[in-house]
C-alpha cells in the first residue's frame, strides 16, 4: 500500500512490528525518499502560491482557461507507418531520393518548436506536448517531421522550465516512433550562443541522434559554410539521420541592388550539396521571401540542385501563404507549417489551411481534416494558459521587410524591451535595429548574429545614442558584450567580410580574427571532465547523472547549475499541471501530480497563513489525504 508516513504502515498499525521490521522492509526507504520528493513538490506550489512564478511578472487579467481536450485516438492500435519508418528501411541517401520525387507537397508540423518560440517565448512545457503526441502521431500519420527540439528550447527548459530537455526528446521519441523528428541547431553554435569545441558539437549530434533526432536542421547566422559543413560531417558520420542544411534568407531577392541575390544563393546551395547534405532547406527566418522571389529562388534551385528542398517561413507579414503557393508550384519538396491555433504572425503559416489550400492540385496531400482541425482545438485550448507569453502582436506587420527581424527573436525582444523600461519606444527599437544591421554591413541576422543586432539596438535606444554618435565617439562608449565578441569574430565571419571602420571603433584596439573560432577553443577531455562532473553535481540529484546532462552543463554552464539547484530544491516539477506550475493553486483546489512510473500524488491546496516577522508563511496542504504544512519564505 502507498503510504506517506511510516506509521500508517500496516505493521505499525497492527503492532506485528520487529526488529527485523527495516531489513525486511526495504520498500520503507522508498517512502522515505517519496515522502521528501511530495514535499519537495509541494514547497514548490507553496512558493508559487505565495511568491508568484519568478517567470510570470504580474497576472493581470487570466483569460477563462478551459480544459484542452485531447482528441480520440484508438490508444490500443498499432502506429501507423509514418516517414520514421521509412527512414530506417530506406536509410538516408535513397529517403532523400525518394523525397525528391515524391509528387505531393509534404508537410512539416513545427507546433512543438518554433510555432510556440515565436509565439509563447519558448514556454510551451512538455506536459502539454507529451498529453496529445501519441495522439498526433496515430492521427496524422502523413506528417513529414515534427520540429520538436533546438533552437531556444533547448536553454528555456533549462532556464525558465526547469526541465531536462533530453527527457523532453526521450519522451516525444517514445510517443512518436512512427514520423521524423526534427531539431534547428545553430551549427557550430549548437544550440547555444557562442561558439563551443568541435568535440563537444560532435558528441552533441551524436546523443541528439541516439535520443530521438532523425533530421538535423543545421544552420549558422552568418550563412558561413566553414561553421555549416563540420555539422553535415558529424551527421553523416555518427548518425543514420538526414543532414538538412539551410541557407538563411535575408532581404529582398528581387531587389537588383540587393547584396544577397540569386547567385549568392545558388552558390551556397551548391556548397551545401558538395558538403553532404540530404536535403537543402531555405531558412526565411524574418519570413521576407515574398510569393515572386520564391517563384525564382525555389525554380532555380529545383533545376540547379539535385537535393530535396525544404522551405521554412514565418508569417510575420500575414502573406506567407502565398508565398508556399507560389513555391509548392515552382517544385519545393516539404513546407514547413503550424497548427492552426498556433499559426500566423511570427509563427509559421496555417498548416490546416494549407492543406484545404492543396486539395485542389495535383500536388494534394491526404490528411483526415477532422483530426487535423480537433489537433488545431486542442492547442487553442492549451495557448490561453500561456497568455503572459504571448507578444501582443495582433496582425500582420509589413514594417518586418524594413526591420527584418526574425519571428523567434521578435517574440521575445518585446519583452526585453519592457524590462528595460522601453515599452513605449519599442517602434525605435525596431527602427534602430534596420539602422544597426546596414552600420554592421547589411548581415545575416538569425540567431546568434540577430541577438547582436538586437542588443545593439537596444543599447543605443536606452542610451539615446543615434548611429553618428557610434561614428563620432565610439571610442569612448561602451559597446555590449556581444557585439564585442561579434566584431572579433566569435561567430564566424559575414558575408563581404566586417565593415573596417566599425570594426576598429569597436574592438578599441583589439585584434580580430578570420578563422574558425572554433579553431580557438580547446577541446573537452570527456573522461576527465565528465567524471568531475559527477563529482560535483551527483549529490541531491536523486538520479544517475548523464552523458546528456553533462552535455546540457558544457553548453550552458550556469543555466544547467542554476536548474540543478531548483532540482536539488523542488524536485521534479515538469508533471505539474500548467495553470499551478505558472499560477500556483486556488483554495480547495485538488490536482494530482505523477511522481514516477504511475505513481500518483493527489495534492488539495487548504490555505496559507500570514507571515511571522522573519517573513515566513505556513502554506497548508493534503497530501494523499493527509495534512502537510511548509514555510515558505514571503518575498514581498
Ligand atoms: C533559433 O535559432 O532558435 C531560431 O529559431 C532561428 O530562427
Ligand atoms: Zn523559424
Amino acid at each position: 500500500p502507498f503510504v506517506n508516513n511510516i506509521l500508517d504502515h500496516p505493521k505499525f498499525r497492527d503492532g506485528s512490528v520487529t526488529v527485523n521490521f527495516i531489513a525486511n522492509n526495504p520498500e520503507l526507504f522508498k517512502l522515505k525518499e517519496t515522502r521528501n520528493r511530495a514535499t519537495r513538490m509541494v514547497e514548490f506550489l507553496g512558493d508559487v502560491i505565495v511568491n508568484g512564478n519568478p517567470d510570470v511578472k504580474e497576472v493581470k487579467e487570466k483569460p477563462n482557461l478551459i480544459k484542452a481536450e485531447v482528441p480520440a485516438f484508438d490508444a490500443n492500435a498499432a502506429y501507423p507507418k509514418g516517414t520514421k519508418d521509412l527512414l530506417t528501411e530506406l536509410g538516408p541517401e535513397k529517403f532523400a531520393g525518394w523525397l525528391k520525387n515524391e509528387k505531393k507537397i509534404h508537410f512539416t508540423d513545427t507546433t512543438f518548436r518554433d510555432a510556440h518560440q515565436s509565439l509563447l517565448a519558448t514556454r510551451m512545457r512538455s506536459k502539454d506536448m507529451l498529453k496529445v503526441a501519441e495522439a498526433y502521431a496515430k492521427n496524422n500519420p502523413e506528417t513529414f517531421s515534427m520540429e520538436v527540439w533546438g533552437g531556444a528550447t533547448f536553454d528555456v527548459c533549462l532556464r525558465f522550465l526547469k526541465e531536462n530537455p533530453w527527457e523532453r526528446l526521450q519522451l516525444l521519441r517514445k510517443a512518436i516512433p512512427n514520423i521524423l523528428l526534427q531539431m534547428l541547431m545553430r551549427g557550430s553554435n549548437g544550440v547555444g550562443y557562442t561558439a563551443y569545441p568541435d568535440n563537444l558539437i560532435e558528441k552533441f549530434v551524436t546523443e541528439a541522434w541516439e535520443n530521438g533526432v532523425d533530421v538535423f536542421r543545421i544552420f549558422d547566422s552568418l550563412n558561413w559554410m566553414e561553421s555549416i559543413a563540420p555539422s553535415i560531417e558529424y551527421v553523416r558520420k555518427n548518425t543514420s539521420g538526414l543532414a538538412e542544411a539551410s541557407i538563411c534568407y535575408t532581404g529582398d531577392l528581387l531587389d537588383k541592388g540587393s547584396k544577397y541575390n540569386l547567385n549568392y544563393y545558388l552558390q551556397l546551395a551548391k556548397d551545401i550539396e558538395n558538403a553532404g547534405a540530404h536535403i537543402l532547406a531555405i531558412k526565411d527566418m524574418a519570413g521576407l521571401l515574398k510569393p515572386a522571389a520564391a517563384t525564382e529562388l525555389i525554380s532555380a534551385l529545383k533545376s540547379e540542385i539535385n537535393l530535396p528542398v525544404h522551405l521554412h517561413t514565418h508569417d510575420t507579414s500575414s502573406i506567407q501563404s502565398a508565398t508556399y503557393l507560389k513555391a509548392i508550384e515552382a517544385g519545393v519538396d516539404v513546407v514547413d507549417v503550424a497548427l492552426a491555433g498556433l499559426s500566423g504572425l511570427t509563427s509559421q503559416p496555417n498548416f490546416n489551411s494549407l492543406v484545404e489550400m492543396t486539395k485542389s492540385g495535383e500536388r494534394q496531400a491526404n490528411f483526415n481534416m477532422e483530426k487535423l482541425n480537433e489537433h488545431s482545438h486542442y492547442w487553442e485550448a492549451v495557448r490561453k494558459y500561456y497568455f503572459p507569453f504571448e507578444s501582443g502582436l495582433k496582425a500582420g506587420a509589413a514594417d518586418v521587410y524594413k526591420h527584418e527581424i526574425p519571428g523567434g527573436q521578435y517574440s521575445n525582444l518585446k519583452p526585453q524591451a519592457e524590462s528595460l523600461g522601453l515599452a513605449s519606444r519599442f517602434h525605435e527599437i525596431t527602427a534602430m535595429y534596420s539602422k544597426v544591421n546596414k552600420l554592421f554591413g547589411d548581415i545575416i541576422k538569425v540567431t546568434p548574429s540577430s541577438k547582436v543586432v538586437g542588443d545593439m539596438a537596444q543599447y543605443l535606444v536606452s542610451n539615446n545614442l543615434s548611429i553618428e554618435d557610434v561614428m563620432e565617439k565610439g571610442e569612448s562608449l561602451s559597446f555590449p558584450q556581444s557585439v564585442k565578441n561579434f566584431f572579433k569574430g566569435d561567430l564566424g565571419q559575414p558575408y563581404g567580410g566586417f565593415p573596417k571602420d566599425i570594426q576598429k571603433i569597436i574592438l578599441k584596439g583589439e585584434k580580430p580574427y578570420t578563422d574558425r573560432p572554433n579553431a580557438h577553443l580547446e577541446p573537452i577531455d570527456f573522461e576527465k571532465e565528465f567524471k568531475e562532473f559527477k563529482d560535483t553535481f551527483s549529490e541531491g540529484m536523486g538520479r544517475k547523472l548523464e552523458m546528456t546532462d553533462f552535455l546540457s552543463y558544457k553548453l550552458y554552464p550556469k543555466v544547467f547549475t542554476e536548474y540543478f539547484n531548483h532540482y536539488k530544491k523542488f524536485g521534479e516539477v515538469m508533471n505539474i499541471p500548467t495553470s499551478n506550475f505558472f499560477y500556483g493553486m486556488r483554495p480547495g483546489e485538488e490536482i494530482t501530480v505523477e511522481m514516477d512510473k504511475g505513481k500518483m500524488l493527489l495534492i488539495e491546496f487548504l490555505s496559507v497563513g500570514t507571515a511571522d516577522e522573519d517573513g515566513m508563511v505556513d502554506a497548508f496542504f493534503k497530501v494523499n489525504g493527509q495534512t502537510r504544512i511548509v514555510k515558505i519564505q514571503d518575498k514581498s
